[in-house]
């Protein structure tokens, strides 16, 4: 039996994990679950970031050095709103835009953000089924020395500078995984769980913390396989090693194994990090090392076929 796979994923480097998963498996065996923490309303738009950064990313159109966004972008729109006195300090691109507004358009008009992402995914031609975490509103927000920042503020707006001291993800309580989430989660021919190197803290967390999905990880008796953020003792991208540092996790990938410790059964660990697999597998989690940084498709697909590879999934070749 094809065995389907899960993959937990973030922004940017989950996405291009995610994108490699793609690229190797059917389409009918892979599901990616996005983080929706980020979201939030801008200029009367609903944003959803990570969910943004995945849709470009599978279906070519991200912009790959800014690290968000589109490619080939303008950005006329969102410089006449700061003329007309509105904010611009997150910039939503003028291709971008129409993201934003049909998204708003339809959760308005009643649809879900799961059959949205579904619905505009495939208008792109992704391929896998693309689902955002919860349907319902959770919001990361940041416990700053500056005070309690919502994620955008803290992130876009101060460039992560305030000291953080904890997170929290409002809404979680109440919120329920996404039927997509939860199907998945649930399904009988599951056969792997991959955790993409996103953020354990800002991108992987937020999943974590919806009602049961922790204890559900916890007890599945599929390989679940971590792929590392961190290598050769700084983060890929962004500000995971800061944020680390701050909540007083040690930065390498002994921190992303003890963060991760009783959800995962193997780590993936760049050829960098080889020397630290027996203080991670002291851990009760196994180490498989592989060249981490995805720098081409090739790259997200060599790491991809690694991953699957570790969690014993068969990749027809
Ligand atoms: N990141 C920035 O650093 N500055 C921006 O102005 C910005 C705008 C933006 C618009 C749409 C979108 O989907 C993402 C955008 N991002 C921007 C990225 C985003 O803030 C973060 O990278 C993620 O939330 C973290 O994964």
């Amino acid at each position: 039996m094809s065995q389907h796979v899960l993959a937990l994923c973030g922004g940017v480097g989950g996405a291009k994990l995610a994108a490699g998963l793609a690229a190797v498996l059917p389409p009918e065996r892979l599901t990616i679950v996005i983080n929706t923490g980020d979201d939030f309303e801008h200029v009367g738009l609903s944003v959803s970031p990570d969910i943004d950064t995945v849709v470009y990313t599978l279906s070519g159109l991200a912009d790959e050095v800014r690290g968000w966004g589109v490619a080939d972008e303008s950005w006329q729109a969102i410089e006449q709103l700061g003329r007309l006195g509105e904010p611009d300090w997150f910039r939503l691109g003028d291709r971008d835009l129409a993201m934003h507004i049909a998204r708003t358009r339809r959760l308005r008009a009643g649809e879900t953000l799961s059959e949205i992402t579904a619905d505009l995914a495939k208008r792109l031609g992704i391929g896998p089924a693309l689902v955002p975490m919860s349907d319902d509103p959770v919001r990361t927000k940041v416990e700053t020395e500056d005070g309690l920042l919502d994620f955008q503020r803290y992130f876009v707006a101060e460039q992560c500078h305030p000291v953080a001291r904890a997170i929290g993800f409002a809404g979680a309580r109440e919120a329920r995984p996404s039927p997509g989430f939860a199907a998945a989660l649930a399904r009988k021919d599951l056969g792997a769980v991959i955790v993409c190197p996103s953020n354990p803290y800002l991108s992987i967390d937020p999943l974590l913390s919806l009602p049961g999905v922790r204890q559900q990880l916890a007890e599945l008796h599929v390989p679940r396989v971590a792929v590392s953020p961190i290598v050769g003792g700084q983060a890929i991208k962004g500000p995971t090693a800061k944020l680390m540092t701050e909540l007083g996790a040690s930065v390498d990938v002994v921190g992303v194994a003890r963060h991760y410790q009783g959800l995962i059964d193997k780590l993936i660990v760049d050829e960098a990090d080889r020397a630290e697999a027996p203080r991670v597998e002291a851990l009760g989690i196994a180490v498989d090392a592989a060249p981490a940084i995805m720098r081409s498709q090739a790259d997200r697909i060599a790491l991809a076929k690694a991953t699957l590879a570790a969690a014993g999934v068969a990749v027809e070749p």
